[in-house]
């Protein structure tokens, strides 16, 4: 997969070379570029902002750096992928974009190539967006509801959670199945030995061998867990059926 971002922070990208990630770039199985907004500037203070038309507080991001920064992602990405006519899928970061979720990470694996746009002060010039949407899809796509200060911290997280699932990432395919929000409940809690600590004991179902009663009793957790602190995933279209009973005798 190819992954191109562009932000005014590079630095703020610098965590995708680390652990999985940066061992998936290493293998090529994730091609990430990170493009400063600043190098599509043509002034000698390298301006990226300015106020907003109609008045109002902070600072809006000019549209012709950011066009002159997608057409060189666009460039770029076609001879990385070595198909000319290629264009990325762009996932715009904002507050007031579509919530990402495990089921869009899954979607986003499967393209060949993503960009990301990372707006910092009030936003980008709406014509930026509107532009590349002429051209390419594009998405807003948001972390959630509160307010980050730009997009970089949303690519990490994105980037993160999208590539995990790429072929060859995670080692074991299997860790990916039983996750929180693969099935839309969340995990059951995990222990590990000793089995008795500060006057804790793990849970005794865990040390009977009782493979069944081990996977209602989680199952039982997933449920109660989900109630407690996401009872909005247990609407009734999510709900997923419990493990089978073992067989009598
Ligand atoms: Cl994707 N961007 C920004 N700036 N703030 C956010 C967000 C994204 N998601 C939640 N808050």
């Amino acid at each position: 997969m190819r992954v191109d971002v562009v932000s005014i922070f590079p630095a703020y990208l610098e965590p995708l070379q680390l652990s999985l990630i940066g061992k998936a770039r290493e293998q090529a199985l994730l091609d990430l570029a990170v493009h400063d907004l600043r190098d599509f500037t043509h002034d000698r203070h390298r301006t990226v902002d300015d106020t907003p038309y109609g008045g109002g507080p902070g600072m809006v991001m000019r549209p012709e750096p950011w066009g002159a920064a997608l057409d060189h992602v666009e460039a770029a990405g076609r001879t990385a992928l070595d198909r000319p006519d290629a264009s990325p899928y762009l996932l715009v970061p904002s507050p007031s974009g579509t919530p990402f979720t495990q089921a869009m990470a899954h979607q986003l694996a499967d393209e060949p190539w993503l960009a990301f746009a990372c707006g910092r002060y009030e936003g980008i010039d709406e014509r930026v967006v509107e532009d590349a949407a002429s051209r390419w899809r594009v998405t807003p796509i948001s972390l959630g509801d509160y307010v980050l200060n730009g997009g970089e911290v949303a690519v990490l997280a994105i980037v993160e959670a999208v590539a995990r699932l790429l072929p060859g990432v995670v080692g074991n395919a299997e860790s990916l199945v039983e996750e929180s929000h693969e099935d839309g409940l969340l995990e059951y809690p995990v222990y590990t030995k000793p089995a008795s600590w500060r006057g804790r004991d793990v849970p005794d179902v865990l040390l009977s061998g009782h493979h069944g009663a081990i996977a209602r009793w989680r199952h039982e957790q997933r449920l109660a867990r989900t109630a407690s602190r996401r009872p909005d995933l247990l609407d009734p279209s999510a709900r997923i059926s419990p493990p089978p009973n073992p067989d009598p005798g």
